[in-house]
């Protein structure tokens, strides 16, 4: 890497899948037993605030029985030791990058351990329980939901992320399937803008053809063999 300064990381569900947190497509996915329109969209919070807040609920109470794995651990690393600009960017809502120690992160879909006022757009840290009709701690409207990015919703650090896009000269897309928008396009306006891009996955991505090079495999050996 004797050339890049400037380092943008995407990561997905893949990273997290070997400490024990289910993917969201294919066989024993995330919304195997849901569908996506039940439990990830506004609609289906203002529909059935319960079953969307259970959904959640239960994926907040696995989050204790989890740990970080070795790719979790080789970013937080790298993100120590590089002297250049990083951003890891991270579709996940798990708190596993944080845990494993990188700081230059931003969670782009939202976190499970955060609740937001759907009225006042207050952040708190998710305290449980917090029933829906909960009131908000700053304006009290009985409006607390989870902290997550639904389809149709704008995801968070858009600016700070596209910036960054612009600037590197590595994007590195680790464990994403390429599915879900925005993200999905970020390997071609890295390209775009001239940075070399690299692909980590168990298998190829939606969006492979744009990569420069794609390694498969999985990540807890792939990503510290990159790092290294
Ligand atoms: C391993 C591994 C191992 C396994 N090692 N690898 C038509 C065209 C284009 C866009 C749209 C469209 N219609 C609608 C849209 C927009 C929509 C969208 O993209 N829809 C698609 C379905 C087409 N997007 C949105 O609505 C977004 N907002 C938006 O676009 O706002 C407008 C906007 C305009 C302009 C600029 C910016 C914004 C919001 C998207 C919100 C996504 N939310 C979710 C749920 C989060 C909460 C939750 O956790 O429940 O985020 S959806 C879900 O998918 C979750 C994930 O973060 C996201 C991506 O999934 P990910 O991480 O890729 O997981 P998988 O399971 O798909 O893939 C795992 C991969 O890992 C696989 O490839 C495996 O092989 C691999 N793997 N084990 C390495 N050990």
């Amino acid at each position: 890497m004797t050339d890049i300064r400037h380092i943008v990381i995407l990561t997905g569900a893949g990273v997290s899948a070997e400490s024990g947190v289910a993917t969201f497509r294919g066989p024993g996915g995330l919304w195997e037993g849901h569908r996506v329109e039940d439990v990830c969209t506004p609609q289906a919070l203002a529909h059935d605030p319960d079953l969307v807040h259970r959904f959640y609920d239960k994926r907040r109470a696995n989050l204790a029985s989890v740990e970080p794995n070795a790719a979790h651990r080789a970013l937080a690393r790298l993100d120590a030791e590089w002297p250049g600009e990083l951003l890891l960017v991270t579709q996940n809502v798990d708190d596993l990058h944080d845990r494993a120690g990188s700081k230059r992160l931003v969670h782009m879909h939202g976190e499970l351990k955060s609740a937001l006022c759907a009225l006042c757009g207050v952040q708190t840290e998710w305290a449980d329980p917090l029933p829906p009709g909960t009131p908000c701690p700053s304006c009290d409207a009985p409006a607390l939901r989870p902290d997550i990015v639904f389809f149709g919703e704008m995801p968070y650090h858009m600016e700070a992320i596209d910036a960054a896009l612009a600037r590197a000269d590595l994007f590195v897309s680790i464990g994403t399937s390429g599915a879900v928008y925005p993200a999905a396009g970020f390997v071609r306006t890295a390209h775009y803008h001239g940075a070399d891009t690299l692909e980590l996955n168990l298998e190829r991505s939606e969006g492979s053809a744009w990569f420069g090079e794609s390694r498969l495999g999985p990540a807890g050996t792939l990503v510290p063999d990159w790092v290294e």
